[in-house]
């Protein structure tokens, strides 16, 4: 998805003197699950005009920002959010965010809904930074203080066998992730494409055509004897594939939906650890369980990341209680958690305070809006978690980050 119009270069100056907000209109759109989201139009009096569309998850935290209905995210956007930020300068973000809490006044965003706050908070920073005549990952710098030309660009997350519930099939983790050694885009994504390619083959002449069916996030979704059998055959296709020491292995267990206890699932990860060399695993136990999460990142946190998603929820006040109790050095950020652009780099700062790597994350349910890859390569994150190269809303991404390096 595009970030909207471009003015011509002549016309820059007197466009970034009038970046006020003239218009907000939101609209409904299907996600990649067929299920209706909104999309938001931000219109400025300088006519530069900025789309965007908000992703859904499916394991959600019990901590994450409240959605309400599309339709009342609508008419939340037409009746309150767009009457009080007429007028406000785009590129005033605090401005407008803090206006958004406000007019919200809950702990949670449940009376705007975080659907309606983030899809505004962001188009508000997309026509900001037409309006500059920058790519958007630089305005992004910019509000966080970092005015450097170039970043690193993250690595990429790939989730590559789906489980839990992102499909229908018989592994309880959600995500089986391959993450590229390479911080170079064009040479991550081709690992990450070669490997996942490979593995499809595979996994269809071994197990049947029915093997290759999608999870939501565009990973294989195979029935298989055990958890543990997809690094098995991942280390095989990586070592057939010649990638072995290209790759390393994660896991998202978003344990919140497992049935097992802290006790079984440590020995699960103790196994992980010692014969794949896990370099990263998330939300390995229950959302509140801060307990187990320290124990595991006293125990492997030297060598492996132990991070935060329901646990943190893109939430400074979860992130301190993480931080107190040393569960985790790692965490993931979703805008969406909290709802609002100021939010998300308040949360990425922090993280960055305390010397926890930063993954910005897609969620299950996206749109071909590319948002998370300026957003990702802008704060310098770590990681960025985009799913499988299958599946247009996933790819979006992909390409957006291939883009950015053809701007730098
Ligand atoms: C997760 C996400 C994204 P969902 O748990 O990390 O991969 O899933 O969007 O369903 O919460
Ligand atoms: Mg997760």
């Amino acid at each position: 998805m595009s970030t909207g119009r471009k003015p011509s270069k002549n016309k820059v100056k007197c466009i970034k003197t009038r970046m006020k907000i003239k218009s907000i209109k939101a609209n409904t759109e299907l996600d990649s699950r067929g299920e209706w989201t909104i999309s938001i139009r931000l219109k400025l009096q300088n006519g530069v005009e900025a789309i965007t569309s908000v992703p859904q998850g499916k394991s959600t935290g019990s901590y994450e920002a409240a959605y309400v209905k599309p339709q009342i995210a609508i008419k939340n956007i037409a009746k309150i959010i767009d009457p009080a930020l007429k007028g406000i300068h785009a590129g005033n973000q605090n401005l407008i965010d803090h206006a958004i809490l406000k007019l919200d006044g809950t702990q949670n965003k449940s009376k705007l809904g975080a659907n309606a706050t983030l899809g505004v908070s962001v188009a508000a920073a997309k026509a900001a930074a037409i309006s500059r005549d920058l790519p958007l990952w630089k305005h992004i710098a910019h509000l966080l203080g970092n005015k450097q030309k170039k970043t690193e660009f993250p690595k990429l997350f790939i989730n590559v066998i789906n489980g839990g519930l992102h499909t229908k099939n018989n592994l309880d983790f959600q995500e089986y992730l391959i993450i590229p050694k390479s911080k170079n885009i064009a040479e991550s994504v081709k690992t990450g494409l070669a490997l996942y390619k490979n593995l499809g083959e595979y996994l269809s002449k071994n197990f049947g055509k029915g093997a290759t069916g999608l999870g939501d996030e565009g990973g294989f979704a195979p029935n298989l004897k055990d958890n543990l059998e997809p690094f098995r055959i991942l280390s095989r296709v990586a070592k057939s594939s010649h990638l072995q020491n290209k790759i390393q292995f994660g896991l998202d267990a978003a344990a919140s939906n497992i049935k097992k206890t802290p006790a079984q699932l440590t020995k699960l990860y103790d196994e992980l650890k010692s014969k794949f060399k896990l370099h990263y695993l998330e939300d390995p136990f229950a959302e509140n369980d801060f307990k187990n999460f320290t124990k595991l990142n006293k125990s492997i946190g030297q060598t492996t990341l132990i991070c935060g998603d329901d646990l943190t929820t893109t939430n400074v006040k979860r992130m301190e209680k993480a931080h107190a109790a040393k569960s985790i050095n790692c965490i993931i950020i979703k805008p969406n958690q909290i709802g609002t652009l100021t939010e998300t780099l308040a949360a990425i700062e922090q993280a960055r305070a305390w010397n926890w790597k930063v993954v910005v994350s897609h969620r299950s349910g996206e749109t071909e809006d590319d948002f998370i890859a300026d957003l990702a390569y802008g704060s310098s994150a770590y990681g960025l978690k985009l799913g499988a190269p299958a599946r247009g809303e996933r790819i979006a991404k992909y390409n957006r980050l291939l883009t950015i390096s053809q701007e730098n």
